[in-house]
C-alpha cells in the first residue's frame, strides 16, 4: 500500500490510530516517526508545526499539518472518499460530529482522565464536572445510536472513525459494566467499530474495564504518625468515598520538623552540591556529611508499575507527585527514575527525608498511597550504598528518564 507521508507522535496515540484507520479506508498507509514530548521540540520541528503538539503530518510532497482531524481528513480527501459525507448535509454532519467529539467527548474525558492518570492535578469539583459532561455527551450519543448504527447515513464515516478513537480509552479505563450498562447504545457502537477490520488492524484488542480507575489515594490524615509505611499498601480499588472528598481548606499546620533538633547535615547545601558537582563527587559529599539521627533515607517504588505505558507518561506521573509535594521541599530530596521501554517500565528511586519518619509534608501528597516508602536503616547503608549512588548519578540499568525532587 502506498504511504500517503509521515506521522510525528509518540507510539499508540489513539490520534495517530485514527488517521492511520482513515488512511486504510482508502488503501494508503502512513509511515510513523517518533516524537519524544519529554524533550523541548527543536527548532526544525516549531518552524513546521508551530502549536508543538503531536500528531503532526508532512506529506510526500512536503505537506504540512497539524490537528489530527485535520490529517485523516486529508487523507480522505486524497481519494475524494465518501467517508467525509457524500452529500452537503452529510459532509456538515461529519463535521458536526467531529466537533463534538472534540469539544463535548476529547474534553471531558481528559478532564476526567487526565488527573486519574496523575497528569494534573486531582481536584475533586473540577474532576466531578468534567464527569458530567462527559455523561451528558454519553446520553446524547446513546440516544442518538439507539435507532442508528452509524453517526451518518448508512456506513461507516470518518465522524464514526474519530468518535470510537476517542473513545477507546474511556472504554479501556472507566467504562466499567455499570457504565457500559447506562450507555448499552454507546457500548454496542464502540464494539461494533473496534471489530471493523481496518479498525482491529490498527487498535488491536480493547481490553473492556472492568473496575474503573480510581483518584490517587490520599492517606487518612491522622494527628499522630501515619501507619508504618512498609506494610500501609491500600488496596488499590478500596478509595472509600470519604478520600474522594476535596480537603476543607485546612489551616497550614506548623511542620513539626521545624520542632526537631538541629541537623549538621543541611538539605540546601546538599542541593546545591548535587546540582553544581559531578555525581561522584556529590556522592562522596553526601555520604561524609548525611546525619542518620536527623535524616532518614527512603527507598521508593510506585506500586501499580504494571499499568504504565510510555516512558514519558510515566515520567509525568513523577512529575505530578513531586508537583504535590510542595510542602516538603524543606525537608526532603528525592531522586525517581523511569527504567525500561514504552509499555513496559517501572518507577522507583530514593529519598532523603528529614527526621525518621515519612512527615506529613509527605504522606499529605494525593499520590502518596500510590508509593511504597521503605526506611533503608543505618545498618543497610553498606550494602545499599552503589545502588543510592546509581540513583543519583542515574545510571541504573535500563534507566530511560527521571526526575529530582529538590
Ligand atoms: N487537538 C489536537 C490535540 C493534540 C494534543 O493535545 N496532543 C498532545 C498529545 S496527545 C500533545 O502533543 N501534548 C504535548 C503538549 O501539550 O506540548 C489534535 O487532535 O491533534
Amino acid at each position: 500500500m502506498p504511504s500517503l507521508g509521515t506521522v510525528g507522535s509518540y507510539p499508540q496515540n489513539p490520534r495517530v490510530q485514527k488517521i492511520r484507520i482513515a488512511a486504510a479506508y482508502v488503501g494508503d498507509t502512513i509511515d510513523e516517526k517518533l516524537v519524544d514530548l519529554t524533550k523541548p521540540r527543536d527548532a526544525e520541528f516549531s518552524a513546521k508545526f508551530p502549536m508543538g503538539k503531536v500528531p503532526v503530518f508532512e506529506g510526500k510532497q512536503g505537506e504540512l499539518l497539524f490537528e489530527s482531524n485535520a490529517i485523516g481528513y486529508y487523507a480522505l480527501l486524497q481519494k475524494d472518499s465518501p467517508l467525509v459525507g457524500t452529500t452537503p448535509l452529510e459532509k456538515a454532519e461529519v463535521l458536526q460530529w467531529l466537533f463534538f467529539t472534540d469539544n463535548e467527548v476529547n474534553t471531558n474525558l481528559s478532564g476526567w482522565l487526565s488527573p486519574l492518570m496523575g497528569y494534573d492535578s486531582y481536584f475533586k469539583p473540577s474532576v466531578d464536572k468534567h464527569i458530567d459532561r462527559f455523561k451528558r455527551a454519553m446520553g446524547c450519543l446513546n440516544n442518538v445510536l439507539l435507532n442508528q448504527t452509524y453517526l451518518v447515513g448508512e456506513s461507516v464515516t470518518y465522524a464514526d472513525i474519530s468518535l470510537t478513537c476517542s473513545l477507546i480509552w474511556a472504554f479501556k479505563l472507566i467504562f466499567d459494566p455499570a457504565l457500559r450498562a447506562e450507555f448499552k447504545n454507546v457500548t454496542r457502537y464502540f464494539t461494533t467499530m473496534i471489530n471493523k477490520k481496518q479498525f482491529k488492524d490498527v487498535i488491536g484488542d480493547v481490553a473492556l474495564c472492568e473496575t474503573p480507575m480510581q483518584p490517587p489515594k490520599k492517606e487518612k490524615k491522622e494527628t499522630k504518625k501515619p501507619e508504618p509505611v512498609k506494610k500501609a499498601a491500600p488496596k488499590k480499588e478500596a478509595a472509600a468515598a470519604d478520600d474522594e472528598e476535596p480537603a476543607k481548606p485546612a489551616p497550614k499546620p506548623k511542620s513539626k520538623l521545624d520542632l526537631l533538633p538541629p541537623s549538621p547535615f543541611v538539605l540546601d547545601e546538599w542541593k546545591r552540591m548535587y546540582s553544581n558537582n559531578d555525581s561522584d563527587v556529590a556522592a562522596k559529599w553526601f555520604w561524609e556529611h548525611f546525619d542518620s539521627e536527623g535524616w532518614s533515607l527512603w527507598r521508593v517504588d510506585y506500586k501499580y508499575n504494571d499499568e504504565l505505558t510510555m516512558v514519558f507518561m510515566s515520567n509525568n506521573l513523577i512529575g505530578g507527585f513531586f508537583a504535590r509535594l510542595e510542602m516538603a521541599r524543606k525537608y526532603a530530596f528525592g531522586s525517581m527514575i523511569v527504567c525500561g521501554t514504552n509499555n513496559n517500565n517501572a518507577i522507583s528511586g530514593y529519598f532523603v527525608i528529614r527526621g525518621q519518619e515519612v512527615p506529613f509534608e509527605v504522606y499529605d501528597a494525593a499520590d502518596f498511597g500510590s508509593y511504597n516508602f521503605v526506611k533503608i536503616e543505618p545498618s543497610q547503608y553498606d550494602e545499599k550504598k552503589k545502588e543510592i549512588e546509581q540513583y543519583l548519578a542515574w545510571e541504573v540499568e535500563g534507566f530511560a528518564d527521571g526526575k529530582i525532587f529538590k
